[in-house]
């Protein structure tokens, strides 16, 4: 277990019934009032916590550490780089990262080099009008990067994206890092703040909008929309509330004064395509179930359907007798002609590490970079093909091929799933 640092000078949150008599002195405007009484609060000098609250020094301190990046940086162009399929989390809280830099006068846009394949994704990208480009990598070359000071990494931390070797190529700096998934590496930004015990990156933002880093306006049907836009985001990250703590609850009490629930349910009620149904069906139609895990592979699948994976893992995961769920299948990304194994993890299981777990089943590259990693209960992997990447002629290498990976990927799994029993061959 990756446990956070902590310092003897940190300040952290009190225990729960320390949390409650201060809750419950919530102003109806909470925010610099009472930041102000809870630094001087003598019930915050307390013991650790397993993660922060919007209370805790240290988040103040942060707030004005960004601040202050934000106003070195006024004029200036930045570019936000989001996971190559970004989901709700990472574009609502991108949006948000781009509203308050605007006010610092930095201009933002955002990018991301996959593709939105969720059908509530792009329900989401489209209701919201939400600011968000398509950079496929093989149009990079026609990009004008010199245009950008520095690059942001929003629910992410540069290793689920193709283009950040690009950027740093091109040499633009990292300027702000803001992530709660597990640390993957070496981070140099002028400004990080990773919490891997925060659920979603939409409430570690919305703690800087309650901080007054911008005020939202019921009247701007902009921070109406993107007020929406981290609901859902925040939302999605915690399985609609139901892994919710008290922090994300703050931010999504916070944020119903501002959201449009209509846009919402419209968001919410997207349905599913019939591909992601087969894939869902091809995951269930494949699992094998052991010591509670459930894992299933998928086969083959177009690069636009590679959603169809989480959502097939959020289904298996629903049977009886699952804690965990791993569906994987092979990706194939036309655009780059590269072939791709991609997988997902849902597990609610509390004392499971989904980082912990997908870094030890795959391990690195030889450049050190993870093939998987993850936040709480979700995770993902991405293991290139490399040498075997690309359609094949005969049907039957391409399935040969399948079979390779497919028993590769549920030999690595099972050797943790199963860790006395030595696992040979036969995958039934
Ligand atoms: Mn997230």
């Amino acid at each position: 277990m990756t446990i956070r640092k902590i310092t003897s000078n940190s300040v952290l949150t009190p225990s729960d019934d320390a949390q409650s008599t201060v809750s419950a002195r919530i102003p109806a405007d909470p925010v610099e009032p009472l930041l102000k009484s809870l630094q001087d609060s003598p019930t915050y000098r307390t013991q650790s916590s397993s993660y922060d609250t919007p209370r805790s020094r240290e988040q103040i301190q942060k707030v004005e550490v960004l601040q202050r990046s934000l106003e070195r940086h006024q004029g200036e162009r930045q570019l936000i780089v989001l996971q190559d399929f970004p989901d709700p989390d990472a574009l609502s809280s991108a949006w948000t990262y781009k509203l308050i830099a605007q006010k610092y006068d930095i201009q933002c846009d955002i990018v991301y080099a996959g593709t939105l394949s969720h059908q509530e994704n792009i329900a989401l990208v489209k209701l919201t009008s939400l600011p968000v480009q398509r950079w496929a990598l093989n149009t990079l070359k026609n990009r004008n990067l010199a245009a950008y000071q520095g690059y942001v990494l929003i629910d992410n931390q540069g290793t689920t994206s193709q283009l950040t070797p690009s950027l740093e190529e091109a040499g633009i700096p990292a300027v702000v890092v803001i992530d709660h998934h597990s640390a993957q590496g070496e981070i140099k930004a002028e400004f990080v703040d990773i919490r891997p015990y925060t659920r979603a990156t939409a409430t570690i933002v919305t703690q800087y909008l309650q901080a007054g880093l911008l005020k939202l306006d019921n009247n701007s049907s902009e921070h109406v929309k993107c007020a929406t836009a981290l609901m859902h985001g925040l939302r999605s990250d915690t399985n609609a509330l139901r892994q919710a703590q008290e922090e994300d609850f703050l931010a999504a009490a916070y944020l119903s004064r501002f959201y449009d629930a209509q846009l919402l349910n419209a968001v919410l009620q997207s349905s599913r395509s019939k591909q992601v149904m087969d894939v869902i069906e091809r995951s269930l139609k494949n699992r094998v179930v052991q010591n509670n895990f459930s894992i299933a592979g998928v086969g083959y699948l177009r690069y636009d359907d590679r959603d169809a994976i989480p959502q097939a893992a959020d289904f298996l995961v629903t049977e009886e007798n699952v804690h965990t769920a791993v569906v994987y299948g092979i990706v194939h990304d036309e655009d780059e002609d590269l072939e791709l194994v991609i997988g997902s993890l849902r597990t609610n299981k509390i004392t499971l590490d989904p980082d912990e777990f997908l870094k030890e089943a795959f391990g690195h590259d030889s450049q050190g970079r993870f093939f998987g990693g993850g936040r709480s209960q979700a995770g993902g992997f991405e293991i290139p093909l490399g040498f075997l990447s690309g359609f094949a002629e005969s049907a039957d290498y391409a399935k040969m091929k399948w079979t390779v990976y497919d028993t590769q990927v549920k030999q690595k799994l099972l050797r943790l799933i199963n860790p006395d029993q030595h696992y040979r061959n036969g995958m039934s």
